[in-house]
């Protein structure tokens, strides 16, 4: 996967590593970068040696610092709309890539970078982590789901006392709210995240993959057609080898070999 500016990525063992790299920036989003993760993100789910896809900051210090402030400040309103767009158009992309995604945040998570990180499934963060959705300070509100993906991962008063604040929380707080799943030391960052993303990958991924699309799916409708939702794709998983592995190997008093078929 080369032939991109602002983002590196690597695949080792069906793992991805994308790496927002404009440290200059503290890795804020320009409208390049916005614009190589959509093309990147196309390629990984292209791609079948990925099962799990881990994204995270280059440098130490940032995960993403937001969008990129000097590229957007003197936008009309059409063009701040279709900067709006474009980048949920691209989150939305993440968050139903069939594949789980990781995001490993290891320092600032900022604005855009809170949306990035709550855009994936699974939030890992450093214990140098800081979140927070500072648009306010700037006038805004956050354009890139935050105002909506917020308030379903912490709650809505968690989330509007965040939004009308700016405040940046630590990772402490944002693992009591329930914003991350798990706090590391920096230096264990990636490999926490690669040991997780290792365990998801040998269950069965299709039935990962089912889980990820009911979840999706059933946020956005009432409760009875969220569960009518589930009892198809949990009779079509039936259909599967995994299923027959899975219980075969059960039975068998083994470990299940999946196949994804
Ligand atoms: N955009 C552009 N450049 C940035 C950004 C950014 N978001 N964040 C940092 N930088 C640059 C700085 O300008 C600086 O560049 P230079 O060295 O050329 O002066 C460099 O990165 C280093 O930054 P600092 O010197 O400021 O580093 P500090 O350690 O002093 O501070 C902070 C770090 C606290 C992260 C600080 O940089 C900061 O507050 N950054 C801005 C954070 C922010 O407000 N993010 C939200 C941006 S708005 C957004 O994301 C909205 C998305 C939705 C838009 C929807 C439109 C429709």
């Amino acid at each position: 996967m080369s032939g991109y500016e602002n983002l590196l990525s690597e695949v080792q063992e069906g793992i991805a590593v994308v790496t927002i790299n404009r440290p200059k920036a503290l890795n804020a989003l320009n409208a390049a970068t916005v614009y190589e993760l959509d093309r990147l993100f196309d390629e990984l789910a292209q791609n079948d040696a990925v099962k799990v896809v881990i994204v995270t900051g280059s440098g130490e210090k940032s995960f993403v610092a937001g969008a990129d402030i000097t590229e957007m400040r003197n936008y009309s309103a059409v063009e701040g709309r279709n900067w709006g767009k474009l980048a949920q158009a691209v989150f939305s992309k993440i968050e139903n890539l069939s594949k789980p995604v990781i995001a490993a945040v290891n320092g600032f998570a900022l604005g855009g970078g809170c949306e990035l990180a709550m855009a994936c499934d699974i939030r890992i963060a450093s214990e140098k982590a800081k979140f927070g959705q500072p648009e306010v300070s700037l006038g805004i509100p956050p354009g890139f789901g935050g105002t909506q993906r917020l308030p379903r991962l912490v709650g809505k008063g968690r989330a509007k006392e965040l939004l009308f604040t700016g405040d940046m929380i630590d990772a402490a707080e944002a693992y009591r709210i329930g914003l991350v799943n798990k706090v590391v030391a920096p230096a264990e960052l990636l490999d926490t995240t690669k040991a997780l993303a290792q365990k998801i990958m040998f269950r069965g991924q299709i039935a990962v993959q089912v889980c990820k699309a009911a979840v999706n799916e059933g946020l956005d409708v009432d409760l009875d057609s969220g569960i009518a939702y589930e009892a198809e794709v949990f009779g079509l998983c039936f259909a599967t080898s995994d299923q027959k592995e899975g219980m075969a190997a059960f039975v068998e008093k083994r470990k299940a070999n999946f196949t994804g078929k």
